[in-house]
């Protein structure tokens, strides 16, 4: 899979996919990601992107023409499954979008920032609008970190029997249960008796009884609407 991000600020996305899985990945040749300044497609020698908003009030408003430039340019190398804009008002990002947007083979992601953009890229260019929660980023650029990465980990080859996503809180619309390690016992605490029975069918109704109970406790939400 081939990502685009359109960004002001490429650095803030340096590291995020330079580590563990993704990086894992994008070393097997399963992800690329190509980070593209949006300033390169300014229209004026100031390198502007942003504007005053018509009818007035605060805050500046992504202009039309370097994203849709920007846009353009990209179309013309390659056809894209989805142009998605990053927007605390789009839709709210779920494991099951993630799943789906992991089969695809080219995606642009566009970062907002101030106020947004105009509300004609929507109309033109954008056919998905992701918020990650309900809460205000600075910008769509740790938004989008977050999108990839869920997307990443996902990618056929990236993961190994030691990391599989088949086992991840929300996979199956129910939180993990808890996990141990060694030792035995900490600080009087001792790890449930049946892991270490070695009986793999007991393990696992302990492990689908605990997760139940969690699920029921901090998310009863995941239970109500099975999808
Ligand atoms: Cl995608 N962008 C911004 N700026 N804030 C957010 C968001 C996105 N998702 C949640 N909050």
């Amino acid at each position: 899979m081939r990502i685009d991000i359109i960004t002001v600020l490429p650095d803030l996305l340096q590291s995020p996919f330079n580590h563990s899985i993704l990086k894992r990945a994008r070393e097997k040749n399963l992800l690329e990601v190509n980070l593209v300044q949006l300033r390169d497609f300014a229209i004026n020698t100031r390198k502007q992107i942003d504007d005053y908003q018509f009818g007035g009030g605060a805050g500046m408003v992504m202009m039309c023409e370097p994203i849709a430039n920007c846009i353009d340019h990209l179309k013309k190398e390659r056809d894209y499954d989805d142009i998605i804009y990053m927007t605390p008002d789009g839709e709210r990002l779920t494991q099951k979008m993630s799943n789906s947007f992991s089969l695809k083979k080219n995606l642009i992601i566009l970062c907002g920032h101030y106020k947004g953009i105009d509300e004609r890229l929507r109309e033109l260019y954008i056919t998905r609008e992701i918020s990650i929660g309900d809460y205000v980023l600075s910008g769509g650029e740790l938004a989008a970190a977050v999108l990839v990465d869920t997307i990443g980990r996902l990618l056929p080859g990236v993961l190994n029997d030691e990391t599989s996503a088949l086992f991840d809180s929300f996979q199956d619309n129910l939180l993990s249960p808890p996990v141990y390690t060694r030792p035995e016992n900490f600080r009087e605490l001792k790890v449930p008796e049946v892991l270490l029975s070695g009986h793999e069918r007991k393990i696992q109704e302990w492990r689908h009884e605990k997760a139940l109970e969690r699920t029921k406790a901090r998310r009863p939400d995941l239970l109500e609407n099975e999808d």
